[in-house]
């Protein structure tokens, strides 16, 4: 009888992998015992964060062994991102810790001189034999697949012995890196199928539905000599669709958008004609623009790269395992398979009994219910501010520095809410920001014209400024250790003029880690503007899908008409 293992080391988003293989219609069991490896038959180790931690779990629990042995035993492996990484020596993440050592050849951390780290994103992958169609294993050259790594294997010829277990490789800027093994028993694949949407799942069945036989008897690859890198890589630019979460007067959890954060339907002056009875019946109400978890699922079938979930209320009244959020996010992670990532109170909290909370346990809540990167706000401006003060050195406190320990930096969002403030005489200008200012352009808005401004941070949803730029705080939270950015522009939200193109330049200049644009897409057209004028990573809206102004598939359509590289 085929039984089906999956190992869990007690870090990450372990729970998405569980998800697709119940979807695909697969029984498994979760290892929780060294003994349990015995009574595998397969086993699927999804590793998601850092390999130190994982390594670290995995000895404690004295699960390190029995899955060495495993492998040893010839029963077939199926290992994902850390789960792939662990078959190597070593990690230059953690280089006192020794990884199985099946594949002779080390991670090490990808170059941040011509590109972004992590490498974030969906791309496409090369098999080292295009010929050997048997073992393709479901994954297709045509297709996208989605990562997110610091650290890779280096694709490299002369290492001969590590070679004969490339499966297929892909590219990041200049450099090509093993993106899937494959020899006897052994599969890893160093992205992740659980979150590349159908794509990611045919990987899964296939593997899952082969006889053990199959699964357990791949050839020893023939080395295929230099892989040199093409002109472009095959990233693809990401679009997001972001829901922004709260409760409505009636208690229900509703997706909501505002104009500037504002979300509550206008009042009317007075409701003077019939045709405005409806409006001033909804006036002063909270906009419902749907079910959180319904639209999710419906942006996941129309192709969105990536899902955020905003919770815009902090649900003070509820302990943090009955949060609300973490029922919306359990029931989208079962839905939708591609990454998830949830914002709003991550953040040191205090649940109605006293019980303190850090934002690690926060944050590794919403992981193990289906999250698979957290996005910070309000603190990650403190974080910094306590930064400035301590004079550039993080005291390791701080919700950035600790999700980013135990989960990776990839897990973590910084998503920032920069406002405008004008400067009445730019030439005389005396102010700390002098650098930072931005000119509105001749040809631009009219509002713009002749003025400057630089960019001050908002915490609290944008409802309070902040003695901090847009730029310290976008450095200051990459020292600290976030992974990613997500820009968020409170004079553009919700405004359907197009991407801050001169707010999100300012901040992508700054830094070496993706940056997601955000707020005022309005058209198709303003995508392609925002990936031909600046080098962000992902451009996010919300207002335009949610009332359907413009449907995700345009917006692929329009980005591929104009030479960008897109998902379809
Ligand atoms: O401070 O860590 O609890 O995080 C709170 C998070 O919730 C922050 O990311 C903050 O931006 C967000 N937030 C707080 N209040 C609101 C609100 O609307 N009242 N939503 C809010 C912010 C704006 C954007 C929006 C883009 C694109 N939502 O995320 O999705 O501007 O909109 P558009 O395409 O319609 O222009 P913490």
């Amino acid at each position: 009888m085929v039984r089906l293992f999956l190992l869990d080391y007690g870090a990450g988003n372990v729970h998405s992998i569980a998800n697709s293989i119940t979807k695909l219609g697969h029984e498994f069991e979760w290892i929780s015992h060294p003994d349990d490896f015995r009574k595998a038959t397969t086993l699927v180790f999804p590793g998601v964060g850092a390999f130190e931690t994982a390594i670290e779990h995995l000895s404690a629990k004295g699960l390190l062994q029995p899955l060495r042995d495993y492998i040893d035993s010839g029963k077939p492996y199926f290992g994902i991102c850390i789960g792939m990484q662990v078959l190597f020596q070593s990690s230059t993440e953690s280089p006192s810790v020794r990884g199985l050592g099946c594949v002779p050849a080390p991670i090490e951390e990808f170059s941040n001189e011509d590109k972004s780290v992590p490498h974030m994103g969906w791309n496409s992958i090369e098999f080292m034999d295009p010929e050997d169609t048997e073992h393709y294993e479901g994954m297709d050259q045509s297709s996208h697949y989605y990562f997110v790594h610091s650290y890779r294997a280096k694709y490299d010829e002369s290492n001969l012995e590590a070679a004969q277990w490339v499966h297929s490789t892909a590219q990041y800027g200049r450099e090509v890196f093993v993106a899937s093994v494959r020899r006897g028993n052994v599969f890893g694949v160093q992205f992740h199928p659980e979150k590349s949407g159908v794509a990611g799942l045919k990987i899964l069945d296939t593997w899952l539905r082969e006889s053990e036989s199959a699964q357990a008897s791949a050839p020893t690859a023939v080395p295929r000599g230099l892989r040199p890198p093409r002109a472009r890589d095959g990233l693809t630019k990401r679009i997001i669709a972001c829901m922004d979460v709260r409760a409505n007067d009636d208690g229900d959890l509703v997706v909501t958008k505002g104009d500037q954060y504002d979300v509550r339907e206008k009042v009317l002056p007075a409701a003077a004609s019939s045709s405005d009875a409806v409006q001033a019946k909804t006036a002063g109400a909270v906009r419902n623009l749907g079910k959180p978890v319904a639209l999710a699922e419906q942006y996941f079938a129309a192709g969105a790269d990536e899902l955020c979930l905003l919770n815009i209320t902090s649900f003070r009244h509820s302990p943090l395992h009955d949060q609300p959020m973490l029922a919306v996010v359990r029931a989208a992670a079962a839905r939708v398979f591609v990454p998830l990532t949830i914002g709003g109170g991550i953040k040191d909290t205090v649940d109605p009994d006293g019980t303190k909370r850090s934002a690690l346990e926060v944050a590794g809540e919403y992981f193990r219910a289906g999250a698979d990167k957290v996005s910070i706000g309000s603190e990650a401006v403190y974080a910094v501010e306590r930064l400035l003060e301590c004079g550039g050195k993080g005291d390791g406190t701080s919700a950035i520095e600790t999700i980013a320990r135990v989960y990776g930096r990839q897990a973590v969002v910084v998503s920032i809410d920069p406002k405008r403030v004008y400067v009445d005489d730019p030439s005389s200008y005396p102010g700390p920001y002098k650098s930072e200012l931005v000119y509105g352009k001749p040809d631009g808005l009219e509002k713009e014209k002749g003025k400057a401004w630089w960019y001050q941070c908002t915490v609290s949803g944008g409802r309070e400024a902040r003695p901090l730029s847009v730029v310290q705080l976008a450095q200051g939270v990459e020292k600290l250790g976030a992974g990613e950015i997500l820009v968020n522009s409170i004079d553009r939200d919700g405004t359907g003029l197009g991407f801050d193109l001169a707010l999100v330049r300012l901040v992508k200049q700054n830094v070496r880690i993706p940056v997601v644009a955000s707020s005022g897409a309005g058209k198709a057209e303003h995508f392609v503007e925002v990936f031909e004028q600046t080098d962000v990573e992902a451009a996010l809206a919300a207002g335009i899908f949610h009332r359907g102004v413009v449907q995700i598939a345009e917006v692929k359509a329009a980005l591929q008409e104009a030479g960008i590289q897109a998902r379809r």
